[in-house]
């Protein structure tokens, strides 16, 4: 903790002149003007947050701290000699640091976790109580809701005597908390759910996202820790304007510590338009496959269901996005692991095939504006593969990786100092006064 923190404290000494100054001499500089269309469009394209440790491109896709996934891929360290993807814990310390940690770092911090992933008996009591078919993602919000009265934040606040200036020290303490427990957490929720609570006790020897894919327990192959691991590095962290990003941080911003912060960012993630399309696209692809009777589909048939699924008032999930406007790059990494993996699967073949047959369809309606597949589209045919097929799980994996970039940003906010989030809200009316209809 003591190397991260000095890491963390340098970085923020080096970029806080250039901050200071930006508040001092650049503030009322414009970054462009608010449009209606931008009022009532979901605040689309509003330059109005500051995330550090991601940026997207809308063509290139996202970098995290200026290096793309691919150049992550490349340059984070590996769990084996053999394994070909960099380790998402390895992206949680870059996110923090703007540095590549070195083999023996991220060593140190697995280790770290490894101390800090206990639950509490009240938390694993609370989750083995709940309703099995309560959705996973309503169970993970209240695991971490529960976990709150541990936080360092929370109690350091109320005892009066933390400094504005530490705020960060305790939200990086609680960040390192909340990693750690968010993995046995979701492998709980999921060995209750769907294996009668037969639990998988963790193995301190594995990295973060190994033990994680060891604790889910449908497949103990090196691949599945190594897609897993993909999986938690792909989406650790896709800049501040997401719905979970965003809302963890506006919970944050009131001083709402990390858990309560991030419980209400998970319940973002779990919406349909969100983090849930990875299980609905899953969804759409297996009736598809079923209705087929299992062969593979001609590109008529799917532009046909493609058709239907518009008529019948639904978005393709997997499909479309806030930002991006070509394939989702996030896409593009799992479609390699895929081909190199598994290119016979048969959901995988009928993604490949929605590949071809869905963006023309989405672009004869006139108003997508982007018809290209995201990274949803793709991640539940790579977990099924491995016999991770209970699609409604899938959204969790989704919020383990996401705890990543979420508490960075949280630590980075509270560095910073930003204040509380308030942007101003309008009337209809008062657009309809204030627009000039000459
Ligand atoms: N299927 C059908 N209609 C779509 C799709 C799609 N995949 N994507 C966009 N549209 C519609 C959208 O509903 C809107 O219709 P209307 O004007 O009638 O309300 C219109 O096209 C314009 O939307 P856009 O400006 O292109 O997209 P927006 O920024 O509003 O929304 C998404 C972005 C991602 C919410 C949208 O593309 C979508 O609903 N996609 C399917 C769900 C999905 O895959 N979400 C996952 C996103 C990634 N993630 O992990 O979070
Ligand atoms: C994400 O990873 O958060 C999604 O692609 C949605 C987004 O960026 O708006």
């Amino acid at each position: 903790v003591a190397t991260l923190q000095g890491k963390i404290k340098a970085l923020a000494e080096k970029k806080g002149p250039a901050f200071q100054k930006l508040k001092k001499e650049h503030g009322d500089d414009s970054l462009g003007e608010v449009t209606v269309n931008m009022c009532i469009g979901g605040a689309r394209g509003i330059k109005c947050l500051v995330s550090e440790t991601s940026l997207l491109d809308p063509m290139e896709g996202i970098r995290y701290r200026g290096r793309t996934l691919e150049e992550c891929n490349q340059q984070l360290p590996k769990a084996s000699a053999t394994s070909k993807v960099g380790l998402p814990e390895a992206s949680f310390w870059l996110l923090l640091t703007d540095e590549i940690p070195t083999d023996a770092e991220v060593k140190a911090l697995n280790e770290e976790l490894h101390k800090r992933a206990t639950l509490p008996e009240s938390t694993t009591k609370l989750i083995d109580s709940l309703p099995k078919d309560m959705h996973p993602m309503t169970q993970l919000s209240m695991g971490l809701l529960s976990l709150q009265p541990t936080s360092s934040f929370q109690k350091n606040y109320r005892s009066g005597t933390m400094k504005k200036t530490d705020y960060w020290v305790h939200v990086l303490d609680d960040s390192l908390s909340l990693v750690a427990q968010i993995s046995p957490l979701a492998a709980r929720i999921f060995r209750n759910v769907y294996f009668d609570g037969k639990h998988i006790p963790a193995d301190p020897s594995l990295d973060w996202a190994g033990n994680y894919a060891h604790m889910l327990g449908v497949n103990n192959s090196e691949a599945f820790k190594d897609i897993t691991r993909l999986y938690l590095m792909l989406h650790a962290d896709h800049e501040g304007g997401n719905v979970s990003a965003h809302t963890t941080h506006l919970v944050g911003s009131a001083l709402s510590d990390p858990y309560l912060s991030y419980s209400a960012g998970v319940n973002g993630l779990a919406g349909p338009l969100h983090g849930l399309a990875n299980q609905e696209c899953l969804r759409w692809l297996k009736n598809t496959h079923a209705t087929l009777g299992g062969k593979e589909p001609t590109i008529d048939e799917l532009t046909k269901f493609a058709k239907d699924t518009l008529a019948s008032g639904k978005v393709i999930p997997g499909f479309g996005h806030g930002v991006l406007r070509k394939t989702d790059p996030r896409y593009m990494i799992q479609r390699d692991f895929a081909e190199a993996n598994f290119p016979d699967d048969p959901l995988f073949k009928l993604a490949n095939a929605c590949y071809k047959a869905i963006p023309p369809v989405l672009e004869a309606t006139g108003k997508v504006k982007n018809p290209w597949p995201n990274v949803d589209a793709l991640s539940g045919t790579c977990m099924q593969y491995y016999n991770l097929d209970q699609e409604d799980y899938y959204t969790v994996v989704f919020a383990v990786s996401r705890s990543l970039g979420c508490m960075s940003n949280m630590v980075w906010s509270r560095l910073m100092g930003l204040p509380i989030e308030r942007p101003k809200s309008v009337t209809v009316d008062w657009l309809v006064n204030h627009v000039d209809w000459s």
